[in-house]
């Protein structure tokens, strides 16, 4: 019996990836560094302050600044990405998301979040769904960004779930890594995700009777 299914949010449920990597850009450019959407997927699932080292390891300048001046530099970019937020509504949910979530509670299975997004409250309730979740793991609590199984441990345990008896949903390579980690079922979205247990192409093919036989198998 699956114990419960817990959610990567950026990615999965929606596409705010788009706009982490709109806000990192602008910022990279005004350091003299470039990024493109090859190098954004390096940044999906990995904290704030790890993306900003990435960044400024691809320019050469990880040695410019001081930890102070990369607070702040985090916070620019954090406070561009909120302003972008605020175009975010239900209509921003994925594709067979809302369906999914239905299914899932429909047979009475816990629902989770993992996401190591400090704004991820902001997030679930700007597309309305914080009732969907039983328990959403705090990303400030949490002291290693995927690929460490942190946050999907948290999370299972929130849900009073066996962690190998339980499902986690991701889009992004370290997120898959951290699910399998945890010891759990990786449902991967997207591409170059070969650690995934179970493929899919987007979210629309996320359907609960297809991942639950590929579970069982
Ligand atoms: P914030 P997830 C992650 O969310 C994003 O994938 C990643 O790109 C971002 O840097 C990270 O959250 C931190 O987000 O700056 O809002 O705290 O994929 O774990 O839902
Ligand atoms: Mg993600």
């Amino acid at each position: 019996k699956i114990e419960a299914v817990v959610f990567d949010l950026d990615g999965v449920i929606t596409d705010t990836a788009h706009y982490h990597y709109l806000a990192w850009k602008d910022l990279a450019e005004d350091l003299g560094i470039f990024i493109d959407e090859k190098f954004n997927e390096n940044l999906k699932g990995i904290s704030r302050m790890d993306s900003l080292e990435l960044i400024l390891k691809e320019g050469n300048r990880q040695e410019d600044f001081t930890s102070e001046e990369k607070e702040e530099l985090a916070a620019k970019k954090n406070s561009h990405y909120c302003e972008l937020l605020k175009q975010l509504t239900p209509k921003d949910i994925l594709p067979g998301v809302q369906e999914l979530l239905t299914a899932i509670k429909a047979e009475g299975i816990p629902i989770g979040l993992a996401s190591v997004s400090k704004n991820a409250m902001t997030v679930l309730n700007a597309l309305n769904l914080v009732e969907e979740f039983h328990y959403c793991a705090d990303a400030a609590k949490i002291a290693n960004s995927k690929p460490d199984p942190e946050i999907f441990l948290t999370a299972c345990e929130g849900l009073d779930a066996t962690p190998s008896m339980s499902i986690g949903i991701e889009d992004a390579s370290a997120g898959v890594q951290a699910i399998k980690a945890a010891g759990m079922f990786a449902v991967g979205v997207g591409e170059s995700l070969d650690e995934a247990d179970y493929l899919l192409k987007d979210t629309s093919e996320l359907v609960w009777e297809l991942i639950k036989v590929s579970f069982a198998n």
